[in-house]
């Protein structure tokens, strides 16, 4: 298997997906449809709906019932990006390379999107309960994203972050902080894709565990491509944690100290993938290739 090749043909597949449960842009509310379908069809790895497919497939599933459920947590992970970059958190012009939502519709425009986006993933989720056998599974999968992405979750660890921000803060919290704010919504993925294809509670655990360590990888990671990386490269701004006093694991722990971490925890994530059936290889190189990613 060439991998890069691989990658990139999975990854145009995802855009069929996501295109194909995108709003249309129509009727009095197309100012709102364009803002949301700006940011979805802004680009970005497409890193959630894959992890979930791969666990899918890992677990052996078949039906067209995935798809609805990849589209939504772009969705979801999509309206974190927009209301992340609102003046009135992180302020930032750019994402995904391009212009951030509120800079191009106007900052009312973007709560708004934001706020649909999240909503329109569910009623999206919810079309995939006509399209398995096993609408338990599909029940149980929209709750598992519902809680990993709420107070329990990615929600609950952004608030966190910025009631802290600017404050000294100990590696503890910092910890609880990136469990939930990132890694959340890389868990979610991973349980989601095996429940749907009906694993065991134990495997889909296992898949939770796995997302929790490649989370913090991949937070890690972002936090050593803010201080290394290129606007260019990354496609948002450079220097952004500095910027907003944050605390991060390169300035807690130092750059050399954060790189070891992130290999660390993917060769962790790696030891209990291999305990998972089906074949893991796509998915074993594509956790790999997120501790060598540029943006
Ligand atoms: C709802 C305001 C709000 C926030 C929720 C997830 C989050 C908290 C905010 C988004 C910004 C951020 C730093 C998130 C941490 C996780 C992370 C590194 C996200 C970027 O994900 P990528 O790299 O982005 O997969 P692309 O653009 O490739 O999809």
């Amino acid at each position: 298997m060439n991998f890069k090749l691989e990658l990139a043909r999975k990854t145009q597949d995802i855009e069929g997906i996501i295109e194909k449960y995108l709003p249309a842009e129509g009727g009095p509310f197309i100012h709102l449809a364009q803002a949301m379908n700006y940011s979805m069809r802004a680009g970005g790895k497409r890193i959630r709906p894959l992890f979930m497919q791969e666990s899918y497939l890992l677990f052996g599933g078949g039906e067209k019932v995935i798809e609805p459920f990849m589209a939504a947590i772009e969705m979801i992970h999509t309206h974190s990006l927009v209301h992340d970059d609102l003046p009135a958190l992180d302020n930032d012009d750019y994402r995904r390379g391009k212009k951030t939502t509120h800079r191009v519709y106007g900052e009312a425009a973007a709560i708004l999107a934001g706020d649909a986006l999240l909503n329109y993933a569910y009623e999206t989720m919810a079309k995939g309960f006509s399209m398995t056998k096993n609408v338990e599974a599909a029940a149980v999968s929209m709750r598992v994203l519902s809680h990993k992405t709420g107070l329990h979750g990615m929600l609950g660890g952004q608030s966190v972050d910025v009631e802290n921000d600017g404050k000294p803060m100990e590696r503890e919290l910092l910890d609880f902080i990136y469990a939930n704010k990132t890694s959340a919504l890389l868990e979610a993925p991973l349980m989601v894709g095996a429940i749907l294809a009906g694993a065991s509670i134990e495997q889909v655990r296992g898949m939770e565990s796995i997302g929790n360590k490649i989370g913090l990888a991949f937070q890690i990671q972002d936090d050593i491509l803010d201080v290394t990386s290129t606007q260019e490269e990354l496609g948002k701004p450079v220097f952004s944690d500095e910027k907003n006093h944050k605390v991060t694991y390169v300035t807690l722990e130092g750059i050399e100290n954060a790189r070891e971490k992130v290999a660390e925890l993917t060769q962790a994530a790696q030891e209990e993938l291999a305990g998972m059936p089906g074949d893991k290889t796509f998915l074993s190189e594509l956790f790999t290739s997120l501790i060598d990613r540029k943006k």
